[in-house]
């Protein structure tokens, strides 16, 4: 080790997992630069690391085909009380789940080097922040953890003798030997991948995955679903949400959190570049965000992450060109097509399609392939400091105050381009109630509609029922200094299965509308299921627009919505008497301004 470790909990963690899962060497993450390329050497070496030609300092990297998402399936929330987990988590005791995870995690690590990775979620210096250490077998999720967190050496010097840290245990799984030099990471069969959260204990245990979610534990794991959980218990908030700055032609500041559910055109928002003249617009973060009351009464932001995993596919300079800017250089890719020249490609990238490639499953491919070249959740990872659209502040460590909560959901009809809600507790009805046709972040069938709870379904901690109680309160906490909330719509579809908006940059007409109500500038009309823009609310200076057309994407069709009660009093029964009352008393409302 390259450093001097003080802290006795952790060289004891470090000391009792080794002798459990064996592996040959112990290597403790510095973090440096020179750690990061010896390891993608080596790795280029074995075969399973492509450096790209067209890209400095860049990498291309293969899954095994079964290994391409996040395994919701295999995801536990492992509290004593089943019901603490609640309806929407998968859940096995935590005895039960920790003698089979004991059993798997035994020897796994034989034949391959035991990574010790100290990281901080949050800048070091910031009230917001937590150290984490994840102990993995994997020398990708190593290099990923340096591009996605502060990892290293001053995280230990941070940690100090006394300080805490969340452990989170990492093993591809597999009884592969690894010294045979291998294009693609081992993992397990479904059956034996296991994504362990033992919230009460702040500790995760992923076994049998290498991909992304599953195994870069920071993230999902650590910054949401255990995140989540304390986040309860001490009263603040960690959300599935991107931060944004806007700045108005007057300069005056607003600052956006929204909650998406994946692949929803997430980093795309995170990263907008206003089409509307004199609107600027800063990234804070595309995926997480931790807030909390400030003294002045206000929620102020952060975002944990130090880096963007993005999906690649549908990525193009027409749909988010400060993303492409991100990934020029420095970057790892995962996943994606091979070209001959030596960069990568993927589906949406426009252009003209390369005669030749080499697929993300490393098998040749021409344009007449009837398979996708890329893997559809095909993925960049890049520092937040290669994206030319970085806010300044992003490292700030007190935050940003949030003005605006916006969530919003894939929805092909019945969902206008944007409500306002008629107050808070409106609005966290509008996030329990947020609903999203599915997409290929995870695992499962694509197309079918799934309610996401403030796109939190895969990410809370705990029971969902109690983390929108958790929402009420924070609003009682906050009063009237609360974000005012919004829910949007950008793929709402014409009868023949056209796109009604034009999305992208084009998206900051919507915002500009949101940004004025707050400024008391703009108008808006009362329907049923809230405040909606008017035809001439909307600025669609520059487009070739008609009044039609704007009409139809911000239609509230009553029936539809009747429908829509029907189906969210089914997926509140779920919920049982822990449902709060205030999200019965919401849904009754709509039905009776649907009624009325
Ligand atoms: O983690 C993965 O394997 C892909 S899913 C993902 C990646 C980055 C940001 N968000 C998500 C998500 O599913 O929400
Ligand atoms: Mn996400």
């Amino acid at each position: 080790m390259s450093y001097e470790v003080e802290n006795s909990a952790l060289l004891k963690w470090v000391h009792d997992t080794a002798a459990w899962c064996t592996p040959d060497d112990i290597h403790w993450c510095d973090g440096s630069d020179e750690e990061y390329d010896s390891l993608m050497a080596h790795m280029t070496e074995s075969g399973m690391a492509t450096p790209l030609q067209k890209r400095p300092h860049s990498y291309l990297f293969r899954s095994d085909p079964s290994d391409v998402a996040r395994v919701e399936a295999r995801t536990f929330i492992s509290t004593p009380n089943k019901d603490d987990a609640g309806p929407t988590n998968n859940w096995i005791a935590p005895d039960q789940l920790k003698a089979t995870l004991r059993h798997l995690f035994h020897g796994c690590m034989r034949g391959r080097t035991m990574y010790v990775i100290p990281y901080s979620m949050g800048p070091l210096d910031s009230p917001f922040s937590i150290i984490g250490v994840e102990i993995s077998d994997s020398p990708y999720v190593v290099c990923n953890m340096r591009i996605m967190t502060r990892m290293g050496k001053d995280v230990i010097e941070h940690l100090g003798a006394e300080g805490t840290f969340y452990p989170a245990l990492h093993s591809v799984g597999s009884e592969q030997d690894v010294s045979l030099a291998s294009p693609m990471w081992p993992c397990a069969d479904t059956d034996h991948k296991y994504i362990a959260h033992f919230p009460e204990e702040r500790t995760i245990w992923s076994y049998g995955s290498g991909y992304g979610g599953n195994a870069l534990l920071g993230k999902k794991s650590l910054s949401l679903r255990i995140a989540s959980y304390v986040a309860r218990q001490e009263g603040w908030m960690a959300e599935h949400m991107l931060i944004l700055r806007l700045t108005n032609p007057q300069g005056r500041r607003f600052h956006i959190a929204a909650a998406f559910p994946s692949a929803c055109g997430k980093t795309n928002l995170a990263m907008i570049e206003p089409t509307l003249p004199g609107w600027k617009a800063e990234c804070l973060g595309d995926d997480i965000a931790w807030m909390m009351a400030g003294k002045d009464g206000r929620l102020w932001a952060i975002n944990p992450e130090a880096g963007f995993f993005g999906v690649a596919p549908g990525t193009s300079y027409a749909t988010n060109p400060a993303a492409m800017d991100t990934v020029r250089r420095n970057a790892i890719f995962t996943n994606c097509a091979l070209t001959d020249d030596g960069d990568v490609w993927w589906e949406g990238i426009n252009g003209s399609t390369p005669g030749h490639l080499i697929d993300w499953k490393g098998h040749d491919w021409t344009p007449e392939n009837k398979d996708l070249a890329a893997h559809p959740n095909a993925r960049f990872t890049a520092a937040m400091t290669e994206c030319p659209v970085l806010s300044p502040d992003w490292e700030d460590p007190a935050g940003v105050p949030i003005d605006i909560f916006i969530f919003g959901g894939r929805r092909a009809g019945v969902v206008p381009l944007v409500t306002e809600s008629i107050d808070w507790d409106h609005g966290v009805f509008m996030g329990a109630t947020a609903a999203s046709e599915t997409t290929a972040a995870a695992t499962g069938a694509v197309g079918n509609l799934r309610r996401d709870p403030f796109a939190m379904t895969p990410f809370c901690g705990y029971n969902m029922a109690d983390y929108f109680q958790h929402w009420f309160d924070m609003g009682d906490v906050l009063g009237d200094k609360a974000p005012r909330i919004y829910y949007v719509n950008w793929f709402r579809k014409s009868s023949s299965g056209k796109w009604l908006w034009p999305g992208y940059g084009d998206n900051s007409r919507v915002l500009k509308w949101i940004c004025e109500r707050l400024e008391g500038k703009a108008s808006a009309v009362a329907t049923p299921i809230g405040n909606i823009p008017s035809v001439n609310d909307l600025d669609m200076d520059g487009l070739d627009w008609s009044h039609e057309a704007v009409e139809a994407i911000l239609r509230v069709d009553a029936e539809a919505w009747k429908q829509e009660v029907l189906s969210i009093e089914q997926f509140f029964a779920q919920f049982g008497d822990r449902l709060p009352a205030r999200l019965r008393d919401q849904l009754l409302k709509l039905a009776q301004r649907l009624n009325t």
